[in-house]
């Protein structure tokens, strides 16, 4: 049996946390068609590996869609309009991205989401995200969704304090978490991805983040 087809076995919607929903499988039908707009997106703003304030190359490879794109460098973390790769705006929000991300947004309970900003992630064997809070948004009344898509993944989830233990949750390919209200500024991470091979992605795990950001 495939691990879709259990994923599918399992409970669809989980509490996390107060705020924080996991919705297994919410976008294994629309997986197709948001990989075939990644490499759209991907086309026009390639991958790249950002690097952090303190001088070191992200593991995680990033491009961005929308009207804002996360973007860090020497200078610190922030929002910007343009690609600074390219000087070009980041490539516009494909509508399957935004229809999905507000329907599952509408399914956790959060109507009306509209993100201005798609952060994707890409992971290949190895690439980890050390425990952070996401900051950087104006207004942190908006959740996040996050599309976990290929290759499966350990995801941290803790509180609102860095010092906090972290519970392990594992996210697999078409899984969706929206994290809203308390849960808006707990720290998370993903730890470094196992070598595999999965149909849809290869070897990488690809992790849409939408966010409301301006
Ligand atoms: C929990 N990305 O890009 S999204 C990130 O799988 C990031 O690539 C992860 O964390 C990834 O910043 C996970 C899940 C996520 C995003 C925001 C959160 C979890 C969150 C905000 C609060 C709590
Ligand atoms: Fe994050």
């Amino acid at each position: 049996m495939t691990a879709d087809l259990l994923a599918g076995l399992l409970p669809v919607r989980e509490e996390l946390a107060p705020g924080a929903v996991v919705l297994r499988g919410h976008a294994l039908a629309a997986a197709p068609a948001l990989l075939a707009a990644v490499a759209a997106v991907a086309a026009a703003a390639p991958f790249r590996r950002m690097v952090t304030p303190g001088g070191f190359a992200m593991s995680v490879a990033m491009t961005n869609c929308g009207t804002a794109g996360w973007v860090t460098d020497r200078r610190g973390y922030r929002y910007e309009a343009a690609d600074p790769a390219s000087g070009r705006p980041w490539p516009a929000m494909p509508a399957v991205f935004r229809e999905l991300a507000g329907e599952a947004a509408l399914a956790a309970g959060y109507p009306g989401f509209a993100p201005d900003a798609c952060l994707v992630n890409r992971y290949e064997p190895g690439a980890r995200l050390t425990p952070h809070q996401d900051r950087d948004e104006r207004d942190l009344g908006h959740p996040i969704v996050s599309v976990s898509l290929g290759l499966p993944a350990i995801f941290q989830f803790g509180g609102p304090e860095r010092r906090g233990r972290l519970r392990r949750i594992p996210l697999a390919h078409g899984d969706v978490v929206v994290w809203g209200g308390p849960s808006r500024l707990a720290f998370h991470g993903v730890l470094p991805l196992a070598a595999d091979s999965h149909p849809a992605t290869g070897t990488a795990r690809i992790n849409l983040t939408f966010r409301r950001a301006l």
